[in-house]
């Protein structure tokens, strides 16, 4: 028996698809657990690149079960898609199955979302969401009105719950919002419609799961965004709207935190990040522009170009305490290459002194100045290399002290996106 969970351990990009479709060989049922379209994936597998947003990477994998866990929100209409174009590649979907508990996205959650943007945007703080609706999707579930995938199979249950959701909507949108939904009718057709070709895939997740790892199946959880992007421990309220973080693989694939054995915590050399929110170590100048332009740091789902920022050796400390990592992964090392020197952050300086935890105030983030160390950076192209032994020494001494401030072993770390580029440490 063996659950191992995979988390972003920045705010999401940090190359989690990569390694979880690397893990995801041996694994037999792969989860995600959080989240909803708003998460992306990009794989390259034999030089094709794919962009999952909801369905586990380890659908990749033939012999495995992938499952779209109860914690999650799901878009039906991208799920189609998604489906499709895997389909269209040549990969077999038939081993997908939904939970019959995941919440259902509406267009009501997405214009919602349009409308709470523009209404913070009036106060100039805009969160920058994704528009996914993902935001009041997670606000239904917890209001107790959700729809979820078990309700797509009753045609009866369905229509009452969409038009009680209808009247609470119209509440909320203002008319010009309001006018762009389609009407009860419509809206209870579609959605039985999406019950309807689902049918075969919604199930309960959660006793399946279990009933592998009594088999000694290896379970993987795959998670999306990223530790400081979870509504409890991430930089609120600039975060998503669900538990990224290893806990929520609990949570939301409805198994028992005991049987979790390994988190791995996935991190770049560098950090990025999209939308608005604190970031200690950004570098708004050529330091940042360089490192994007090199490493193609733009948004999967949103194409939005990605803020980008030093090592936060204080961030990953506590990335690393909130998840209980027992592994780091390393991503981007070869992005690095070429820097005469390169920075991570060991402090962070405030008026009342230099603390090395994560602040929870807004107030207090945004005004300290983060302490940095600096490293000689290398010249080599490290994009062809296969061993740890073949780096160069700056190179070693840098992902050293990445373990050092995180006090987390480096597993294994990452020269480029295709899957030959891993180098695993024994
Ligand atoms: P939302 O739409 O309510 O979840 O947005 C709230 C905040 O969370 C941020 N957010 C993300 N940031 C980075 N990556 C995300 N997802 C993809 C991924 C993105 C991609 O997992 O790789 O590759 O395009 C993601 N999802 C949400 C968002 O920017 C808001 O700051
Ligand atoms: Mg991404």
């Amino acid at each position: 028996m063996s659950a191992t969970v995979v988390i972003g351990s920045q705010w999401g990009d940090e190359g989690k698809g990569k390694i979880i479709d690397f893990l995801g060989q041996d694994a037999d049922v792969t989860v995600r657990y959080s989240g909803g379209d708003n998460a992306g994936h990009s794989l390259v597998v034999n030089d094709q690149k794919l962009a999952l947003r909801l369905i586990p990477s380890g659908i990749l994998a033939p012999n495995s079960t992938c499952v779209i866990g109860n914690g999650t929100v799901i878009n039906p209409q991208t799920l189609l898609d998604e489906i499709k174009e895997l389909n269209d590649v040549g990969v077999n979907t038939d081993h997908l199955k939904i939970s019959d508990r995941a919440h259902i996205v509406f267009p009501y959650h997405i214009l919602q979302d349009q409308q709470q943007e523009r209404d913070r945007a009036k106060n100039g703080e805009k969160i920058g969401t994704t528009n996914k609706g993902i935001g009041p999707a997670y606000m239904d579930k917890m209001q107790r009105i959700g729809i979820r995938a078990i309700d797509l199979l009753d045609a009866e249950t369905l229509k009452d719950k969409i038009e009680f959701n209808l009247a609470q909507k119209k509440r909320v949108l203002d008319q010009d919002l309001w006018d762009e939904l389609p009407t009860l009718e419509e809206l209870t057709k579609q959605y039985l419609e999406y019950g309807e070709t689902l049918k075969s895939c919604i199930t309960d997740t959660s006793y399946m799961i279990h009933n592998k790892l009594n088999e000694n199946k290896r379970v993987l959880f795959e998670g999306a965004q990223g530790t400081m992007l979870d509504i409890d421990h991430g930089t609120y309220p600039f975060v998503t709207s669900s538990n990224p973080t290893a806990g929520g693989a609990a949570t939301g694939a409805g198994i028992g935190v005991t049987k979790i054995k390994h988190v791995v915590g996935v991190c770049k050399t560098y950090v990025s990040r999209v939308g608005e929110g604190p970031f200690p170590t950004e570098q708004i100048n050529s330091i940042g522009d360089r490192i994007r332009e090199t490493a193609h740091e733009y948004g999967t789902v949103t194409h939005r170009p990605r803020r980008i920022g030093w090592f936060d050796g204080v961030l990953m400390k506590y990335v690393s305490e909130i998840n209980g990592l027992t592994d780091l992964v390393v991503n981007c090392l070869d992005v690095l290459a070429g820097f005469d020197e390169l920075k991570v952050c060991t402090g962070y300086q405030t008026d009342h002194g230099v603390i090395n935890y994560y602040p929870a105030s807004e107030k207090e983030l945004e005004n300290l100045t983060p302490i940095y160390e600096t490293l000689p950076g290398w010249s080599e192209d490290l994009t062809q290399m296969k061993s740890y032994d073949e780096l160069p020494v700056n190179a070693k001494n840098y992902l050293k002290k990445i373990e050092d401030l995180t006090g987390v072993r480096v597993s294994a770390f990452s020269i480029g996106p295709d899957r030959e580029q891993t180098v695993v440490l024994n």
